[in-house]
């Protein structure tokens, strides 16, 4: 080999390094950052799913338009759970595996519980719009809270608790039901009831199941008929809060109704029909009269997308992401996780959320609604 022609193979040699390098760096700078949306996109709880997808697109979609995070754009991935633990735990190993490292979902509480060990063990942060159970972010059955769970929802014990209480003050001497769907979700919210009642020495007086799923409550309600029930509070989803009220109301039986949020939906009362009227449920403080959520209502609202519900804990749940990522400085998620829990205060459309160090939220959100037979509802001024 001659010397010019080493010295030319020694020049392409460096020129194609040089090119790989730049390409590579240049890559390296465009690739997105992704974040999944787990919901259930199919099924029952379809509705909800679709306000986290829209919630979290829009948020992605406006963080995009400021620049990214820390001048890296994001992109959406969005994944159907059915609403299923088994089924969120295999969308949970394939979005890891598929690279995902942060996730904001899931809808149930039955999903988010279990999909939470399967993103702690593979490096994935979760912050869930909507599970309300307390295991979430107690660490499931084994009491030890992980690293990844946050939400930016409240929990159940907090809505339970302050139902019991309700019906132990408002109705002092009147006799109630505790029913539940059995979900971790349900009983949660229903065994907090009924140990606020227990404890303010007013025991329920029929504790019963619902079955999710469940078109047929003559069962159920012939038994509170025959118990002479006053107040009925149950711990579950609004399909079966909705069949149970109008089958209440078609057999004549009128108690007074109370749920937690998982009734809050559009289609809620439209299922349950007239005898509606009265039923109350807890929620958030309404996310769409937050000052800091008024531009991005506008925006939903422009688009003919009504914001309810979930939509804005999703949009809220992305911003903690991002805020989380610019604090630590870099998007890995332990770091995130850390950043977001080290109680900072974080600015989002729910106004400036602030999270212990279990990523829970530190500032009360419960409210009681009355729903109104034409469908809308109205806040309880409470006895
Ligand atoms: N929080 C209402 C419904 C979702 C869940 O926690 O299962």
């Amino acid at each position: 080999m001659n010397d010019v022609s080493y010295a030319g193979r020694s020049l392409l040699a460096l020129v194609v390094l040089l090119l790989c390098g730049l390409s590579s760096a240049f890559a390296e700078e465009k690739a997105a950052l992704r974040i999944a949306v787990a919901a259930p996109m199919s099924g029952l709880f379809a509705p909800m799913g679709e306000q986290i997808h829209r919630g979290a697109e829009l948020a992605i979609e406006d963080i995009n338009a400021n620049g990214g995070v820390g001048g890296q754009k994001l992109e959406i991935d969005v994944v159907d759970d059915k609403g299923d633990g088994a089924t969120a735990q295999a969308v949970a190993r394939n979005l890891a595996k598929s690279g995902v490292r942060f996730v904001v979902g899931h809808f149930n509480s039955g999903a988010s519980i279990p999909a939470s060990e399967v993103y702690a063990k593979m490096g994935v942060f979760m912050i869930t719009p909507a599970s309300t159970n307390p295991y979430f972010t107690d660490g499931g059955g084994k009491g030890k809270n992980l690293w990844n769970t946050h939400r930016t929802a409240g929990r159940d014990d907090v809505q339970g608790r302050l139902a019991g209480e309700y019906i132990a003050r408002a109705f002092a001497g009147k006799n109630a039901a505790i029913l539940s769907d059995g979900t971790p979700y349900g009983d949660g919210l229903a065994f907090k009831a009924k140990a606020a009642l227990k404890a303010a020495g007013q025991p329920e007086k029929l504790m019963s199941k619902i079955k999710i799923g469940q078109k047929d409550m003559s069962r159920q309600i012939a038994s509170m008929k025959q118990k002479k029930i006053d107040v009925v509070f149950f711990g579950g989803l609004a399909d079966e809060m909705a069949t149970l009220v109008r089958q209440s109301s078609e057999a004549g039986f009128k108690p007074q109704f109370i749920a937690g949020d998982g009734i809050f939906s559009a289609d809620f009362p439209k299922a349950a029909g007239p005898g509606v009227e009265g039923t109350m449920f807890a929620f958030s403080l309404e996310d769409r009269d937050h000052a800091d959520a008024q531009a991005v209502v506008a925006r939903f609202r422009a688009k003919g997308f009504e914001p309810e519900a979930y939509t804005l804990k999703a949009y809220a749940a992305v911003q903690v992401v991002a805020k989380g990522i610019e604090i630590a400085g870099k998007s890995d998620p332990k770091a995130v996780a850390k950043a977001v829990r080290s109680g900072s205060p974080i600015p989002t459309v729910l106004g400036p959320l602030t999270f212990d160090a279990k990523g829970d939220r530190r500032e009360p959100d419960v409210a009681w609604y009355v729903w109104k037979a034409d469908g809308s509802y109205s806040p309880v001024m409470q006895k």
